[in-house]
Formats: structure tokens, sequence, C-alpha cells
């Protein structure tokens, strides 16, 4: 296949880079943290969405040398705008395939450490689809890399098998609630009790509840009735170049 051999190249030609879409915390109505969002600007094709490559990123092991990319580009991101006096939390996504990957968290520690920075402004998001394919090794990676001090999310939290359970089981210090509940809540009554329960757990646990794809000022008034912490979504922000969201952030702060 043309673009399977293509993204052999992808990183050599510096051909990813990595957009950022803004967080804001419902409390204070600071923004507190972006979602790291990978592309790939193809030669041919154009900017291509990660569901376009991440797929076969995945079929070739190449995730591996990507997702480093990933995490060495967004630490070098986060120690300009520390420098800047403007910090931010950044969550990078971890697949499946990257769990096997015994250098993982070593390399992780290896970029805080190059890159000076506190290991909490780094997040991972892991899905519970990864979780539950190998729940031992998710659950000695977790506690690896919370051991570095990074924060952990559960992504698309409410849509997979055994939530609860994976809720309760695994360590996680955040929950993403995926975006179907939001785009609901506003209709549907059973949505927003489902938010509520999900929120007094959280909170019971001591966990973050962060909203996905919240799209409108009252989807966000709703959420933030219902006590979760922070949203995401096109309300905030979409997935933007690194410059425009230290804008948005220069602006506020
Ligand atoms: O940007 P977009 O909303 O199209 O991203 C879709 C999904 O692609 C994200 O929710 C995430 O699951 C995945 N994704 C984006 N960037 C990365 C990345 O750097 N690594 C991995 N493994 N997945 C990513
Ligand atoms: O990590 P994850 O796979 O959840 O990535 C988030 C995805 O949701 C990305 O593909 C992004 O483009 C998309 N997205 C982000 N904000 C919104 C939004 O407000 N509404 C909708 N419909 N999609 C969004
Ligand atoms: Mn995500
Ligand atoms: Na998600």
């Amino acid at each position: 296949l043309q673009l399977e051999s293509d993204l052999h190249q992808a990183i050599a030609r510096q051909e990813f880079f990595v957009l950022y879409q803004p967080q804001r915390a419902l409390e204070t109505q600071r923004l507190v943290g972006a979602e790291a969002l990978l592309r790939w600007r193809h030669p041919e094709r154009g900017v291509l969405p990660p569901i376009q490559f991440i797929p076969l990123l995945e079929e070739t092991g190449l995730i591996v040398e990507a997702g480093r990319w990933v995490i060495d580009t967004v630490c070098a991101q986060l120690a300009a705008w520390s420098d800047a006096g403007l910090p931010l939390r950044v969550a990078i996504n971890l697949s499946p395939r990257q769990i096997p990957d015994d250098g993982l968290v070593d390399h992780i520690a290896e970029c805080l450490r190059r890159h000076r920075l506190p290991s909490a402004l780094l997040e991972f998001e892991i899905t519970e689809s990864l979780a539950i394919r190998d729940p031992e090794r998710a659950s000695t990676m977790i506690a690896a890399i919370r051991s570095l001090g990074c924060p952990v999310a559960l992504d698309d939290f409410g849509v997979g098998y055994a939530s609860l359970e994976y809720m309760l089981q695994f360590p996680f210090d955040a929950i993403k609630l995926d975006m179907s509940f939001v785009h609901r809540l506003v209709e549907t009554p059973v949505d927003r009790a489902i938010v509520r329960g999900v929120v007094t757990m959280a909170d019971a646990l001591d966990k973050r509840v962060i909203a996905e794809g919240v799209e409108t000022a009252r989807q966000a008034d709703y959420l933030h009735a219902l006590g979760v912490d922070e949203i995401q979504g096109w309300h905030v922000g979409k997935p933007m170049p690194p410059a425009d969201l230290i804008g948005e952030l220069r602006k506020e702060r």
C-alpha cells in the first residue's frame, strides 16, 4: 500500500505535527489544559486526521516510534510555554500498541528530565478498550506512569464495557466523559442522570471529570450545574496550532 510506505518516511521527513485542543475549568472559567492531537501533512493528500493513519501506525508497529515522537514534541512545547511563564497541562493519547513498549515509561522520564518539566503538566489518556485487552499490563503501565508524577485519564468514558468495574480497578486521576452524553444532555433527562452518577462516583474516588465534545454554552451550563470539573470541545476551541493556543492563554492570564 502506498500510504503505508509513505508512513515509514513521515517521521524522518517531519510530516507529523501536533494540534492542541484547549480545556477549560468550569469553576474558574480558565484554560487549564489541552489535548495533543496528531496530524500528518501528507505530501500529496494534504493534512490527514488520525482516523486515516493511526490504525496503520498500529498495524505496522510504527506507533511506537510515532508515539515517542509525540511525547518528545509535546514536552518541548510544554517547556517553551513554561519558559514563557504560561505553564499548561497537556494530555497525550496512548494506543493499545504502545502498552507493550517496555521502554515507553523510560522514554517519558527521559523527556521530562531533558526538557526540565514538572511531570504534573504531562497527562496521558488511555481508552477503556486498551485496559480491557491486557488489564494486568495496562495496570502496571498506568502505575508506572503515575509514579513519575504524570496524571492518567480514562478516555471515551461511558461507551465501552465494564465502565464501573474499570473505574474502581484502575488508578486513574481523571475521567473523560464521552461526547455522546454531552450531546444528548440538554434534551434527555436520562443522560443528565448518568452524568450526575459519574460525577458522584468520581468525587467519591477523588477523580477529575472532563466532558468532551462540548459545542454550546447551554451544554457547558448543564455540565457546570452537574459538577463536571472541565470541558473540552468546539465551545472552548477547536484543535489549534501551538501559537494560537498561546495567544488564547496570553489574553486571559
Ligand atoms: O483530532 P481528532 O479528534 O480527529 O482525533 C481523533 C482521535 O485520534 C483521538 O481521540 C485519539 O484517540 C486519536 N489520536 C489523536 N492523536 C493521537 C496520538 O498522538 N496518539 C494516539 N495513539 N492516538 C491519537
Ligand atoms: O481523544 P478523542 O478520540 O476523544 O478525540 C476527540 C475527537 O473529537 C477528535 O476527533 C475531535 O476532532 C473531536 N471533537 C473535538 N471537539 C468536538 C466537538 O465539540 N464536537 C464534535 N462533534 N467533535 C469534537
Ligand atoms: Mn483523547
Ligand atoms: Na475521547
